[in-house]
């Protein structure tokens, strides 16, 4: 059988995360319209009737502005050297810049082999598609192209075939039944970044953390949830909590829907809304939200 990592790379907002999602048959990381949604390396596991693809979902590349964005930059830098195949997503109805591809030429330079997945294809022109890839290929990229969309699930079956044909032979290097690298309390966490992500402006969510401190079964299913949004200025808390409370209120409610979803059980959720100045500098607090500030990993 064929088996290996393939390491999902390119801008943020691309499409990698939601691409990686309906590959791999659920939800291993939060997707919004926002760049820096992934902040690390996740895995996601595709088992096929005769290969294995271990997907490392990747933070979107772009300049690094603080510890916690360098530190999601070196991420992905160190992910794509160690695989056996890059997939970059190229958001097709972005159209095709120098800045796309000087990126695709960075990565080249590691040697490990490419393809592109050309992805949204479902909101653009079909006829940009022929169009891009001369573009592509006048900037002296010679890469395998694949139009998908994974919104609509188009040619992905294609894209599975041309991954699992480059992979080498070997066995399964993950257990069947795992789907995910992260716990399940990850996902809580995350599943509350992605609704803050998707409610508020991109001032506001790109500070904040989110900290489990409760996760717990109980023993009628329910589980018992409780955590803290932290963020890094008190008018920023003010907003997460809006007049009344509403704003919480209502982010924790579409949360809670989405880890019943995920747990497949009830949720009680408790949220807390805290202030720790500037903790994207601070190496010390960003180890305490378990970043790893030296590995550019989180535990
Ligand atoms: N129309 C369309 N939108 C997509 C597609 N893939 C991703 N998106 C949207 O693009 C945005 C960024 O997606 P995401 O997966 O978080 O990008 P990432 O930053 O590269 O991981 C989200 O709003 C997605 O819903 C697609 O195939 N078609
Ligand atoms: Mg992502």
């Amino acid at each position: 059988m064929k088996s290996g990592f393939v390491a999902v790379i390119g801008k943020a907002n691309a499409g990698k995360s939601t691409l990686v999602n309906v590959l791999v048959g659920e939800k291993v990381a939060i997707v919004s319209p926002k760049p820096q949604t992934t902040r690390d390396a996740i895995m996601g596991v595709y088992n096929g009737a005769d290969s294995q693809i271990v997907f490392v979902d990747t933070p979107g590349i772009y300049r690094a502005k603080n510890t916690l964005s360098s530190v999601m930059e070196k991420t992905a830098e160190t992910t794509a050297r160690d695989v056996d195949l890059i997939l970059y997503v190229h958001d097709g109805h972005g159209g095709v810049s120098d800045s796309d591809t000087e990126l695709i030429e960075r990565y080249r330079r590691n040697g490990v082999p490419m393809i592109i997945a050309y992805t949204k294809i479902d909101i653009m022109p079909k006829e940009n598609i022929p169009a891009d890839a001369e573009k592509f290929y006048k900037a002296g990229i010679d890469l395998d192209i694949y139009p998908v969309s994974a919104r609509k699930g188009t040619n992905l079956k294609k894209l599975v075939a041309a991954i699992e044909e480059l992979l080498p032979e070997g066995d399964k290097v993950i257990a069947e039944d795992i789907v995910s690298d992260k716990s399940e309390k990850f996902m809580i966490a995350e599943i509350m970044r992605e609704k803050v992500l998707l409610k508020f402006d991109e001032e506001v969510p790109h500070g904040i953390a989110v900290i489990v401190n409760e996760f717990e079964k109980q023993e009628n299913g329910v589980y018992l949830i409780s955590l803290d949004i932290v963020c890094e200025k008190a008018n920023h808390k003010a907003i997460l909590i809006g007049k009344g409370g509403r704003a919480i209120k209502e982010v924790s409610s579409f949360a809670r829907q989405d880890m019943e979803k995920f747990l497949g059980a009830k949720v009680f959720l408790t949220t807390y809304v805290k202030v720790k100045e500037n903790w994207r500098d601070r190496p010390s607090l960003m180890h305490d939200f378990g970043y790893d500030v030296k590995k550019g990993k989180r535990d």
